[in-house]
């Protein structure tokens, strides 16, 4: 079709010439901006990558038809880590609600995005709606999956104790119940380890702001009882992690897992035997720090409950007390029992951590001294979370509840609220430098296998930051961050399924590629750039944040996971919530 040419008049008072606005230019690989969108208030960049020759660009209203805010790029040049030149488009003057593009003057446009009130609003929603749809042992309805409605998979009513597992009363062969819980992530596996890190989170989310999620509908089974859908729906995962704990001594298994991964199939559909393997430290003190996190924040609504997890949090401490040297060692095990398992691991040799967790969340709940004790002597500089580094899950709990414990030393506690803050500070330093104008690009080391949990966990360090200090560049350092996860990028990717023109169509997600006929379920962050690229698939670049790419094979940058999407399913409904 022949371009359309726009001109337009602008109604300013100097004689200055209208610029001239093509709309039809094609939408260029070169502009990378946040695909959905900014609140009218916040930092609005785009970033533009070599195209040398342009200087102008424009903001162009798709609903007016009409130019609303011109600007210049800046003239400096920074380097992206794969050496092309990035010069940023700053309009963040303009905060007009709308539907815009972004034009290049001569150059291309855009992908479109809104500015709006509330713009995260239905991301967040979708964030946490994903954890239903990779519910097991569930028949999902057309009510509430839509599209994606399926039949019940994994009811885990079979599931055999594994040779490694054994205990008086549960030799091997038992078989017991372990229904529920979430499918870990591309694969259908339960693993109590990545479970803790995933619930802690979303339990922090809500404690952090229990009003807006008494109002949030998620139109899940349990929407319209009177709890909150947000803990309706992590009660799903709870449901099941109580029944991992060995009822003979308090100890907790690993994993509840097939021994090989399944293949591409439906749930329903994907059968093989399902074992509880080993009991492990690090799964258990997960596990007593989730159960009495979760005794507290259900209370209030469950109180029988409330009262078993914290009696199933103590059981597991006392064990981990025990038996603090049961480390998960697959390689190990396989040695010695048959058969061998070779599904997800999570083996984690330092349990320092974990104990740190759940001495937290214990004291916090019972206020028992015994349990200061454990922290007293701990180490308490900062490290961002993942699965296998839970320490400030803890802190980030101490810190919120803070004043309801006389109990807490002030000296001990305000090293918490410095370290929080200079590891906050330390991630704005150097986002000048970078060509994407995020901390998650302020080092290389940042892209991992999971990379894009890392921005996010980033992100809620930088809310806690802004918590305690209500300092607007600890907010603004949250939101590029989310501005990364959303196209601002070295790939243009905005990485969540559902979300953005350019988001990822064939996720390494079973439940997603066993149904190719539908689109992928939506509201899932994929791992991310991770030049490791332990799954041999072939990617577009080795540079480390070009590390990406949107093929099935990819189980290295592009799977999905629970502990992935809480982060960013804090991320998303907290920043919601502040702008509320
Ligand atoms: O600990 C080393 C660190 O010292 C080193 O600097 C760094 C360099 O890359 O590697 C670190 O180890 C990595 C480890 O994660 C901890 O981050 C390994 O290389 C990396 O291979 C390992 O990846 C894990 C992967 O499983 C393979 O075990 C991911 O974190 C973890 O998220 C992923 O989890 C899988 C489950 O096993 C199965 N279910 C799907 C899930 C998501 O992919
Ligand atoms: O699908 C599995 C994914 O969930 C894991 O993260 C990944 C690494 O453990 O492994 C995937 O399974 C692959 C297996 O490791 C090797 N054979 C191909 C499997 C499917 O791609």
């Amino acid at each position: 079709m022949k371009n359309i040419l726009v001109y337009v008049l602008l109604l300013t008072q100097c004689a200055c010439k209208a610029p001239e606005v093509d709309t039809d230019l094609p939408v260029h690989e070169s502009i990378r901006l946040n695909q959905l969108g900014f609140y009218p208030d916040q930092q609005k960049l785009a970033v533009v990558l070599d195209s040398e020759n342009a200087t102008d660009f424009v903001i162009w209203d798709m609903d007016k038809k009409d130019i609303v805010f011109e600007g210049e790029l800046t003239k400096d040049i920074t380097k992206t880590i794969s050496g092309r030149n990035s010069r940023i488009a700053d309009f963040s003057q303009f905060s007009q609600t709308g539907n815009y593009i972004f034009i290049l003057t001569g150059v291309g446009k855009s992908h479109p995005f809104q500015i709006h009130s509330d713009i995260n609003h239905d991301l967040g929603k979708a964030s946490i709606k994903a954890f239903y749809y990779q519910r097991a042992g569930m028949e999902l309805e057309e009510a509430h999956a839509g599209t994606w409605a399926r039949p019940l998979g994994h009811p885990d009513d079979q599931v055999m104790i594994h040779p490694s597992a054994t205990s008086p009363g549960r030799n091997t062969n038992t078989l017991i119940t372990s229904p529920k819980g979430w499918y870990d992530a591309g694969d259908y596996n339960k693993y109590i380890v990545n479970s803790g890190i995933t619930v802690g989170t979303l339990l922090s989310l809500f404690e952090d702001h229990p009003d807006y999620f008494k109002k949030l509908d998620l139109n899940i089974p349990e929407s319209g009882d009177q709890v909150p859908d947000l803990l309706d729906e992590i009660r799903w995962n709870l449901d099941w992690m109580i029944t991992m704990q060995d009822p003979a001594d308090g100890g907790v298994y690993h994993k509840l897992t097939t021994a090989k991964f399944e293949g591409m199939v439906e749930p329903h559909l994907a059968v093989s035997q399902r074992y509880v393997v080993a009991k492990s430290t690090t799964a258990t003190l997960d596990f007593a720090a989730v159960m009495a996190q979760a005794s507290r924040v259900y209370k209030a609504y469950f109180p029988e409950e409330s009262v078993t997890f914290l009696k199933a949090a103590e059981k597991a401490w006392n064990w981990a007390k025990k038996n603090p040297d049961a480390l998960y060692k697959q390689n190990e095990l396989n040695q010695t029992f048959d058969p061998d398992v070779v599904t997800g691991a999570y083996g984690d040799n330092n349990t320092s951590d974990e104990w740190i967790w759940a001495a937290s969340e214990l004291f916090v709940t019972t206020h028992n001294l015994s349990y200061w004790e454990e922290l007293e002597e701990a180490d308490q500089t900062y490290k961002l979370p993942s699965w296998n580094q839970v320490a400030w899950l803890g802190y980030y709990t101490l810190l919120r509840h803070q004043e309801n414990i006389s109990l807490l030393p002030k000296e001990w506690m305000s090293t918490l609220e410095i370290n929080l803050l200079s590891a906050a500070r330390a991630q704005l330093e150097g986002i000048g430098n970078t060509a994407f104008r995020t901390p998650m690009e302020t080092s290389p080391k940042n892209f991992i296998w999971g990379s894009n949990a890392v921005a996010a966990n980033q992100g809620i360090l930088l809310l806690y930051a802004y918590r305690q200090t209500k300092e607007q560049i600890f907010l603004s350092g949250a939101l590029h961050n989310l501005d990364y996860i959303l196209g601002r990028n070295a790939t243009g990717f905005s990485y969540i399924t559902g979300f953005g023109s350019k988001s990822p169509l064939h996720p390494h997600h079973r439940l997603a590629e066993s149904r190719p006929d539908l689109p992928p379920l939506p509201g899932f962050i994929v791992g991310g750039p991770n030049p490791s690229q332990q799954d041999g698939c072939n990617y577009p670049s080795s540079f480390a944040d070009e590390s990406y790419t949107d093929e099935t094979c990819s189980y290295a940058s592009n799977e999905i996971a629970i502990n992935w999407n809480a982060p960013f399913a804090y991320l998303t409904n907290s920043l919601e919530a502040i702008h509320k």
